[in-house]
């Protein structure tokens, strides 16, 4: 059995020590870290989001496994950091109210620091006025959104309402995404940009803060 598979699985059954201790082997066996991302700690987590959706697992299964998920990912965090030209630049981030979830959202964060933008997490189940104060309060060039509930998606159109009422359209962007969220929906509630995957939206981060 190959690494990346060992750490699929043993992030599957939610032993969050061994994962680190594999992917920790995974790196010093010269392993891409980016490999180790999305052919382990992706992989796995994407069988147990197939399990969850028919019922096979329940939440406390996938509470374990997001946080085998999120403890391999940290080891991860500093390899995924691309050398070279540091960005600059700041982003306020959250899940949006009403929404837990928040696996996703951390790997943008990762991903973002790792461009040098600074990041403040609000963490999850975040309300619209949280994200104005902050970006207002911290002087945020971007606001970014993640949503993994279709119920909760539409609060990022009250994010973007709120950012307008507030008078801050003019130089804060509003950046949107997680699974439920399309290109044509940021369009529809007047955000300014999705992106489909955390190395994307870090990309994009760095070009809205030029
Ligand atoms: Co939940 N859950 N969950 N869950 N959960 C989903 C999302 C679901 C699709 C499962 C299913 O039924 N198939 C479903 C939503 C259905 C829908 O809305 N249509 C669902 C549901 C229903 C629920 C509950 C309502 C279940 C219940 O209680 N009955 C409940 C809601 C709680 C709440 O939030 N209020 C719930 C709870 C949970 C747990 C707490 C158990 C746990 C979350 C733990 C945690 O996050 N710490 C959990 C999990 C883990 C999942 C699944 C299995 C995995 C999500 C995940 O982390 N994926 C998920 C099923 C699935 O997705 N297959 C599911 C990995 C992660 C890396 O992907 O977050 O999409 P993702 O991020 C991607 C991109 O979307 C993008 O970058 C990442 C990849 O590079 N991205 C951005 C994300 N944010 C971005 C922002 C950007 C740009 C890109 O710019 C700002």
């Amino acid at each position: 059995m190959s690494i990346l598979t060992d750490i699929s699985e043993n992030l599957q059954r939610g032993k969050a020590k061994v994962v680190k201790e594999l992917v920790q082997q995974a790196i010093d066996e010269g392993v891409p870290a980016q490999q180790i991302l999305d052919e382990g700690l992706l992989s796995g987590m994407s069988v147990v989001g197939e399990k969850f959706k028919n019922n096979e697992v329940f939440v406390p299964e996938v509470l374990v496994a997001a946080r085998a998920m999120n403890m391999g990912a940290a080891l991860l965090k500093p390899l995924l950091a691309e050398s070279g030209m540091k960005a600059s630049g700041r982003v306020c981030i959250g899940t949006v109210k009403g929404d837990l979830h928040d696996i996703g959202k951390n790997l943008v964060k990762m991903m973002m620091e790792g461009k040098g933008i600074e990041v403040i997490d609000l963490g999850t189940d975040v309300a619209p006025e949280t994200f104005i104060k902050t970006a207002v309060e911290q002087d945020c060039q971007i606001i970014a959104c993640s949503a993994l509930l279709t119920t909760t998606m539409g609060i990022m159109g009250e994010v973007v309402k709120a950012a307008e009422a507030a008078n801050i359209r003019d130089h804060v962007k509003i950046m949107v995404g997680g699974a439920p969220v399309t290109e044509a929906f940021c369009e529809q509630i007047g955000a300014d940009c999705y992106t489909a995957d955390a190395a994307s939206a870090a990309d994009a981060a760095v070009e809205l803060c030029k």
